[in-house]
């Protein structure tokens, strides 16, 4: 690119994510109960390298060397997620005050470095003891969610303003049930498709409960989209590209959108389809403050299936294709097809491998050209209509990534997992200076930041 800057409306939110489990450590610390990621992580097998969430980046302990790296970074916003089982550890009933505390010091210290909390109620971390009572196929839980949503409002409300329900239900409900690559390791599509129902109604308790406490609050859900696009224009291949949409993106969009499921996709599913009680989609539909979207990659269709590897395209570390104008063409279509509420891009970033140079440095060229692109791509969606207010990075730092354990760094900081140092890469630096000039600036490092 050259020097020309791609300026962002004025007060367009710069952020960064995380989420509890992939930072936090101190799994059984401050009287925290067991998720079913302890769990999974600690049977063997199940991650990569046998790696677990039991440190982590040691997040739990160094949060407020945290804090500081994002002030000195000039982040405006953190998306963090709260782990119910260090809240309420058996997930309904009492609450630990250490936990709750534990996010209140977090939250403060966040507001003294000038920076806005966005708070994800659910990031996968569900308590152990309510997988064993059914998970998100045992209805109770919904309730469950709800309460401990309430609780987690009434305590931060008075300082969080911006609360996200779930995390990406298509996640949860398809790697977490249908092919067991997640915790809970189910593999059972029914289950998945009910646990995908359950998870939006669910939601649909926790925005009512919490705004019977904060009526104020802004309050949304986040989705994983990978949009479904045709390899060519023939009508077989539309056709497919549209099914895949349905299936993945629209079953979770319609209903939360739309109060229903997608006609094609549910008649493709038959006997599987989740049971659907009355007033359920009434839930699932509430009104909402934003919608968060995650994006890391497009699904390419042919009439035959999935393209797994496109000649010419560029792949991350995690097999994902690099597409940025994809995320333009997802965020139009769903401004076209949906009354859409504001939009946040909730994470994008890309797994490379990182090094550490004997400088000290970490030079990441292509997650900086990844980020770049993609929000070259979000400048455009806004001038295109979309009402997208803000970005946050995908991730603040490296994290453990599920399955894949340590193996993938997501991070614009690096983290040394012996010492745990952090070290802010290339990618960090030049977002840093996005921010500041609230546009795409040129990737040529001033003096200053090097
Ligand atoms: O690390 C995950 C995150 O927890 C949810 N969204 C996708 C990221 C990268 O896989």
């Amino acid at each position: 690119m050259s020097s020309t800057q791609l300026s962002f409306p004025p007060r367009f939110v710069w952020g960064a994510a995380t989420a509890s489990y992939q930072i936090e450590g101190a799994w059984n610390e401050g009287e925290k109960g067991e998720s079913i990621w302890d769990r999974f992580s600690h049977t063997p097998g199940k991650v990569r390298d046998g790696d677990t969430g039991d440190i982590a980046c040691d997040h739990y302990h160094r949060f407020a060397e945290d804090v500081n790296l994002m002030r000195d970074m000039g982040i405006k916003a953190y998306r963090f997620s709260v782990s119910w089982p260090r809240v309420i550890p058996n997930g309904s009933g009492p609450v630990n005050w250490v936990g709750l505390d534990f996010y209140d010091r977090l939250v403060d210290s966040l507001l003294v470095a000038g920076i806005e909390p966005y708070a994800t109620l659910y990031h996968w971390d569900l308590p152990q003891e309510l997988q064993d009572k059914g998970g998100w196929t045992n209805r109770d839980v919904l309730g469950y969610f709800a309460d401990y949503s309430a609780c987690m409002v009434r305590r931060l409300g008075d300082r969080v303003k911006n609360w996200m329900t779930i995390n990406e239900p298509w996640v949860i409900s398809f790697l977490g049930n249908r092919t067991g690559e997640h915790a809970p390791g189910i593999k059972d599509e029914k289950t998945a498709l009910q646990v995908a129902h359950n998870l939006m109604v669910g939601h649909g308790m926790a925005v009512q409960a919490i705004r019977a406490d904060q009526p104020n609050a802004n309050v949304g859900i986040v989705f994983s989209l990978s949009p479904a696009e045709p390899e060519t224009n023939s009508p077989a291949d539309v056709e497919a590209a549209q099914r895949s949409w349905e299936r993945d993106s629209g079953w979770f969009l319609d209903p939360i959108l739309k109060a229903h499921y997608p006609a094609g996709a549910w008649k493709e599913r038959g006997n599987l389809v989740p049971d659907v009680k009355p007033g359920d989609l009434a839930l699932t539909s509430q009104k909402l403050d934003f919608v968060g979207v995650n994006y890391y990659f497009r699904t390419l269709v042919n009439a035959k299936g999935t393209v797994d590897k496109i000649p010419g395209s560029e792949y991350t570390e995690m097999g994902w294709e690099v597409n940025a104008p994809s995320l333009r063409g997802l965020l139009n279509r769903m401004h076209k097809e949906y009354k859409l509420p504001p939009v946040f891009i909730t994470e994008n970033g890309a797994a490379f491998k990182d090094e550490v140079s004997a400088d000290g440095q970490v030079r990441d060229p292509r997650r900086l050209n990844y980020i770049k692109d993609h929000l070259t791509q979000v400048h455009e969606a806004i001038n295109d209509g979309v009402d997208v207010r803000g970005y946050f990075v995908w991730s603040l730092m490296d994290n453990f990534e599920w399955a894949h354990g340590f193996s993938k760094r997501f991070g614009v900081t690096h983290v040394d997992y012996k010492t745990l140092k952090r070290t802010v890469k290339d990618s960090g630096k030049w977002y840093s200076r996005v921010i500041k000039a609230n546009a795409i600036v040129s990737d040529a490092p001033t003096a200053a930041a090097r």
